[in-house]
């Protein structure tokens, strides 16, 4: 059995402070949990502060074009289904210029899990306006405040047809590593948007802030992630942000549907190269 040190490669250099040293840790003690070796996991980033994640973690890591990490990370999926994929995206990469991407993996229950760092804001790139910064946040982009209203992914991500939908909090790694090892074993496209503060650029919405403003959707024991009206109805009434489990579905994998025979050399991973179809294609591009 590994430990979290098997995946530890080295010393993140975020800000002191920042959120996403327990989404570092949460990986990690899920990586343990689901008994993974360190070449069974990839990570794929886009651009921004969470994208340093694949740098201090021992996995396969691919940092993406800022708002690609989908794409990269269905297609590693699609050729190599073996392999634990992790897609992690910040707010701005995620709902921002990746947002098509985020709605047809949705649909297409690709089965990868998507970490979503909401830090509302654009970190990497000094404070700006995010597509999940609050009304009136004043930020480089937006100094007389921002006048659009934010977007939440998770409600986006139920309208799409998510399977698996979860919101956790990097000031409580242990539930988030949690979120994401059933999101890691749910046969699909499952979604874990973290809240996560920006101690450098975000002086509204803090740490402090997200404790005082969450509530656990499994506080109140009637509540059940398997029934639709009631996961839209906690995603959109009431002032506090829902936190925990919020929707769980079964559904075939896409790559159930595209491969399902058995013989596919995608299915036994058989990756070798076929030199000779190789060649007659790389003939025709001559
Ligand atoms: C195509 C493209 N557009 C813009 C940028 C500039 N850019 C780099 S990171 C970033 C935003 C980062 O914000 P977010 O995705 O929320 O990540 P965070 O830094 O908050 O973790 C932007 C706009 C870029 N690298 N590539
Ligand atoms: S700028 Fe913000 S998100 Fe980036 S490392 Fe610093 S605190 Fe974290």
């Amino acid at each position: 059995m590994k430990k979290e040190k098997d995946f530890h490669l080295s010393d993140p250099t975020w800000c002191k402070g920042c959120g996403i040293y327990g989404i570092f840790a949460a990986l990690k003690k899920a990586a343990v949990t689901l008994d993974l070796d360190p070449e069974e996991l990839v990570l794929v980033t886009g651009i921004g502060c969470h994208g340093r994640l694949n740098n201090h973690i021992k996995a396969y890591g691919f940092h993406a074009l800022h708002g690609r990490t989908l794409p990269v990370a269905s297609g590693i999926k699609l050729s190599n289904h073996s392999l634990s994929v992790v897609g992690i995206s910040g707010d701005g990469d995620g709902y921002s210029i990746g947002l098509g991407h985020f709605i047809h993996a949705m649909r297409q229950n690709i089965d990868i899990t998507y970490l979503v760092v909401d830090n509302r804001l654009y970190a990497l790139t000094q404070g700006q306006t995010s597509p999940t910064s609050h009304m009136g946040y004043v930020s480089p982009s937006a100094p007389y405040g921002t006048k659009e209203s934010p977007l939440d992914g998770p409600q986006l991500a139920l309208v799409s047809g998510g399977t698996f939908i979860a919101r956790g909090f990097s000031g409580d790694p242990k539930q988030l590593a949690s979120l994401i090892e059933k999101g890691m074993t749910h046969r699909g496209f499952s979604l874990i948007e973290i809240l996560s503060p920006c101690v450098t650029h975000n002086k509204v919405i803090t740490n402090h802030w997200f404790r005082e403003n969450i509530t656990q959707v499994d506080e109140n024991p009637e509540f059940n992630p398997k029934n639709k009206t009631q996961a839209w109805e906690r995603l959109t009434k009431g002032d506090k942000i829902p936190v925990g489990l919020i929707y769980v579905e079964e559904k075939p994998s896409y790559g159930k549907l595209v491969l399902p025979d058995k013989d596919h050399p995608l299915v036994y991973n058989d990756l070798s190269l076929d030199t000779e179809r190789f060649e007659k294609i790389m003939e025709e591009f001559k």
